[in-house]
């Protein structure tokens, strides 16, 4: 049995790009709190969890419960927005709740260090997410630009809160990435390949079609089109794209 290995693929999207990213923190260099950032009360309750609770790449940030009504804040280092009259602050979350209402989670900003501003606060009685959630903000053209994850309340009422993914930035109008493609090792002589993408939607506009190209082992590109789509802001595409295979000599010679 004939088999033939993909040495290579390449494929691309039109644009690549966050738009303008402000700030942005995966926590996957693994400490708490993170470099350049503060927690305001009960710090030991703050840590990194090796999961992927929140739905970003483990691993990800965990606020644990306490028996204590009490509040405890995740602070953001100092971002400089001056010269900008609005960002875009969007971050991956899981809500693991326990029992009752509460505690409130939210998201505050502000400026000089002053006092804090909640621009986002959910109250709890069941589990939330994981989700992402995207905030457009104004107000923010400080050069000593900060915001902070908080939580508020009956912290015995909650299990976990886990965080992941903060992007501060300006989305294009239209943008795409591409997350990840997979191929088969082995294809059989005869065969299609099936080629796996993931793109994700980066811009503010919907995108209703679009076009990927690849090329195999350095081959003609090919085209593969995606339309009559409502594709929304951040959400994921898995597209499945059938190769046919075109066995040249330079591709057997890899055999
Ligand atoms: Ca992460
Ligand atoms: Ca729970």
């Amino acid at each position: 049995m004939k088999k033939i290995t993909f040495l290579a693929v390449m494929m691309c999207l039109m644009t690549l790009s966050y738009g303008q990213v402000y700030y942005a923190h995966d926590f996957s260099e693994g400490q708490m709190p993170p470099t350049g950032w503060t927690i305001d009360k009960l710090q030991a309750q703050w840590s990194i969890d090796g999961g992927n609770a929140a739905g970003g790449t483990a691993p990800e940030a965990m606020f644990t419960y306490i028996q204590q009504i009490d509040s405890s804040r995740l602070i953001s280092p100092v971002v400089d927005l001056s010269g900008v009259t609005s960002v875009t602050l969007s971050f991956s979350h899981f809500y693991d709740d326990y029992t009752g209402a509460g505690p409130v989670v939210g998201v505050a900003t502000r400026h000089g260090g002053g006092n804090w501003t909640s621009v986002w606060e959910i109250n709890p009685n069941a589990n939330v997410g994981p989700e992402t959630v995207i905030l457009q903000l104004s107000d923010v053209e400080y050069t000593d630009f900060q915001f902070s994850f908080y939580i508020n309340g009956n912290l015995y009422n909650i299990d976990y809160w886990y965080l992941d993914d903060v992007l501060l930035f300006n989305p294009l109008d239209v943008d795409a990435e591409l997350k990840s493609i997979k191929l088969p090792s082995y294809v059989e002589v005869g065969h299609d390949a099936i080629l796996t993408g993931v793109v994700k939607n980066i811009g503010s506009n919907n995108i209703t079609s679009f076009d990927v190209s690849y090329s195999v082992e350095g081959g003609d590109p090919v085209v593969y089109s995606v339309t009559e789509l409502i594709w929304h802001w951040v959400n994921q595409l898995i597209l499945h794209m059938i190769h046919q295979l075109v066995l040249t000599k330079t591709v057997l010679s890899k055999l």
